[in-house]
């Protein structure tokens, strides 16, 4: 009879510390990267701001590709530099998909720009 009480009392126990590990987690409560939008030959913002640390979502809204790579257009002609400490960006768009780069792990300003887009700048602020 004892024995009996003491295994139920064991089962609860056990039965609580199992559904109080497996606690529901709201989709809301993670964080979400921050995101930059493509149109057609352009970025919808030309400045995103990034925390440390994160990575960043390009989202292509159009069915338009685009390669963005580190770098910008100064004028025509296009600039690859990588700053130090910029991640290495090289995606390739086919449209209406997104791809996330980085993380960026080091604070500062960089460049990314659309390789098939002349103008098609984006700086990425770091902070
Ligand atoms: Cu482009």
């Amino acid at each position: 009879m004892n024995k009996k009480i003491l295994f139920g009392l064991l089962a609860l126990t056990l039965m609580t510390v199992l559904f109080s590990a497996c606690r529901v987690i709201d989709a809301n409560s993670i964080p979400k990267n921050v995101t930059a939008h493509m149109g057609a030959a352009t970025f919808i913002q030309t400045q995103v701001e990034v925390p440390k640390g994160q990575k960043l979502d390009l989202v292509d809204d159009v069915s338009a590709g685009h390669v963005i790579k580190n770098g910008t257009w100064k004028g025509s002609k296009a600039d690859e530099t990588k700053e130090q400490g910029a991640p290495d960006v090289n995606s390739t768009f086919t449209g209406n998909d997104k791809i996330s780069v980085g993380p960026f792990n080091t604070a500062g300003t960089f460049q990314l720009y659309c390789t098939i887009h002349g103008g098609m700048n984006l700086t990425v602020v770091v902070k």
